[in-house]
């Protein structure tokens, strides 16, 4: 027998490789994705080295859940968009090119796949590829497996999700993501016995998507870590003066931070976010973790080493909650394995 030296249970598909896009837009060129298949198995491989715990396939799924988060127009288009394009005759794949922009804020949704993607879609890097749809569905799946296990046990769980989700707003993808995982597992414990979820974000780039979602909502606290917008993706939200409206004023709360940022600064922020945490009384925890504010990311610019990732996940463990570990981004792919472990072997580290 093979015995464990930690007791995570992470929760994972291969279905995940159903999305396997071939072109990003970056700097001017149509590239291989950062966000690629190839992560997971970098992942995969550092858990079983370490032995952090069981590896199981997502058991439950619930659309009534996800359409409590997402608009029902926007998951249906999710759906069909891939088939409308290709019998458009489009010969790569689907990427927008024309927005409802300042200047065009019109409201209507177009029925022409082109115009429907932009209406859609809020940043061009992600095409939309055959499979696209089911793999984000299987990536909520696996949040949703995750969420349940973690509430009716309170055990830790890692949901490994490809793709990734918190950058999808209530009607929006892009960033790599589709289908908001963090947001439905904050759902899921709403409606399981939760009053109040917090949503933590560790990932470089600020969950525009996951603000978006709770904006005007007090029973789900989020708290955003991240590269100051003025430098960063998704450029256009995640300002400090950003602290909700409505019942939800006074429960976001976002640290952006400018270049070159480091493990100090960056778990200075870390503990004011936790302090907030507290005064929430949150019932339960969802950590976006992206592992991409990483000092090797080729797409970011913070300047956390990996031994860093060992410290913020003791001091998630010292916010005391049931925790969903939810994955996010994370592109430097040769040492994306460990950071990803660090963070949960710090967690588990008694
Ligand atoms: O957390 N979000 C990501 O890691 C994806 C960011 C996409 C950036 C694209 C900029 N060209
Ligand atoms: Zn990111």
């Amino acid at each position: 027998m093979d015995l464990l030296n930690f007791n995570m249970k992470t929760i994972f598909s291969q279905k995940h490789k159903l999305r396997n896009s071939q072109t990003e837009l970056y700097g001017g060129q149509l590239v291989r994705p950062f966000e690629c298949l190839e992560r997971m198995d970098y992942i995969i491989s550092s858990i079983e080295d370490k032995k952090v715990g069981e590896i199981s396939e997502p058991s439950f799924c619930d659309t009534d859940i996800i359409t409590k988060i997402h608009d029902k127009n926007y998951i249906s288009f999710l759906e069909r968009a891939w088939g409308d394009w290709v019998k458009s005759g489009f010969k790569g794949e689907a990427i927008p090119s024309v927005w409802p922009s300042r200047s065009m804020p019109s409201e209507e949704i177009p029925t022409f796949i082109e115009g429907e993607l932009g209406y859609y879609c809020l940043a061009s890097e992600t095409s939309i590829s055959k499979g696209t749809f089911e793999a984000a569905i299987s990536s909520a799946s696996v949040a949703l497996t995750g969420a349940k296990i973690v509430s009716e046990t309170s055990n830790a769980i890692f949901s490994l999700c490809r793709p990734p989700g918190h950058h999808a707003s209530k009607n929006q993808y892009g960033g790599y993501c589709f289908i908001n995982n963090a947001a439905i597992s904050a759902q899921y414990f709403l409606d399981n016995g939760a009053k109040r979820v917090a949503i933590l974000d560790v990932d470089f780039h600020h969950g525009n998507g996951t603000q978006d979602i709770f904006y005007d909502r007090s029973d789900v606290m989020f708290l955003s870590l991240h590269g100051d917008p003025k430098d960063a993706f998704p450029h256009f939200l995640g300002y400090e003066n950003e602290t909700g409206t409505g019942d939800g004023d006074g429960y976001n709360f976002n640290f952006p931070m400018p270049p070159n940022t480091s493990y100090g600064s960056w778990s200075s922020a870390l503990n004011e976010a936790t302090k907030k945490i507290a005064e929430f009384r949150a019932d339960a925890l969802i950590l976006s973790l992206g592992v991409d504010t990483f000092k090797n990311d080729p797409i970011s610019f913070f300047k956390l080493n990996s031994e860093d990732f060992i410290d913020m996940g003791k001091r998630i463990k010292g916010i005391k909650l049931p925790t969903l570990f939810v994955m996010e981004g994370g592109y430097a792919i040769e040492e994306i394995g460990i950071n990803t472990v660090n963070t949960l072997i710090g967690f588990e580290e008694r």
